[in-house]
């Protein structure tokens, strides 16, 4: 069989490989990732403990896997294991946060967010081994200087982000989808390029011993699901 082949205007399509299961393990299969994704929770303790290199690697090419509007792949991540740009983040991240805590957030916000137990304290931006930095590519900017649109970079970003929380929960650790708000003193403090804008700040690694997380409970299937048969 023919694996490549041309589509009309030239460009290369290649047969994709399909892995296919019977009604019964398919089943089966969609029932224990649930169970087992189920299990994910965000978690704001962590372990002073260092992840390596290569598993961080691995973790930024599955979130890369995402499909992205004209697979413009419009992300960076950045990631920041270096104690003195992580004590300059926490820093700046604590001071817009005090901020938002103290006026900028509404009263119900604060509210909403009171089962949480957050505040504006950010030790978890020291303390996690490794914070990764996603940051979206509003456009691209060609070797001659040439400015590029990029499209849906919310959705790509946000779907990569899925992703990656996926892959940092397949390999047994954990990560904290922190939004300080406003953000671009990340832009500032890791030097990065006009085109790219701070999308999400995720510190990455171990929990601490004995964590503990807020009692969630998720939505129904029919409360988040309407079928039309
Ligand atoms: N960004 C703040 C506040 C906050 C907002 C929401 I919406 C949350 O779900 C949790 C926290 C912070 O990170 O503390």
């Amino acid at each position: 069989m023919n694996k490549k082949r041309k589509n009309k205007d030239g460009y290369p399509f290649i047969l994709y490989e399909h892995e296919s299961y019977s009604e019964d393990i398919t089943l089966k299969r969609s029932e224990s990732f649930y169970q087992w994704m189920n299990k994910r929770r965000t978690v704001r303790d962590f372990a002073p403990r260092s992840i390596p290199k290569e598993v961080i690697d691995k973790l930024i090419l599955t979130a890369s896997t995402a499909p992205s509007g004209a697979h413009k792949q419009p992300w960076t991540f950045c990631v920041v294991t270096n104690p003195n740009l992580k004590s300059k983040i926490r820093l700046a991240a604590e001071n817009e946060e005090h901020k938002s805590y103290h006026g900028r957030m509404s009263e119900s916000w604060l509210q909403d967010i009171r089962p949480l137990q957050t505040d504006w304290h950010k030790p978890f931006l020291e303390i996690a081994p490794c914070l990764i930095v996603v940051f979206k590519k509003v456009y691209d900017i060609l070797p001659d200087g040439t400015k590029r649109n990029n499209y849906y970079v919310n959705e790509s970003v946000g779907l990569a982000c899925g992703l990656l929380l996926a892959a940092i929960h397949a390999a047994g650790l954990v990560a904290l989808t922190h939004t300080p708000s406003p953000m671009n003193f990340l832009s500032k403090i890791l030097n990065r390029d006009e085109n790219e804008r701070p999308f999400l700040l995720i510190p990455v690694g171990y929990p601490a011993a004995k964590t503990y997380v807020p009692d969630l409970k998720r939505k129904k299937i029919n409360e988040i699901a309407a079928y039309y048969e």
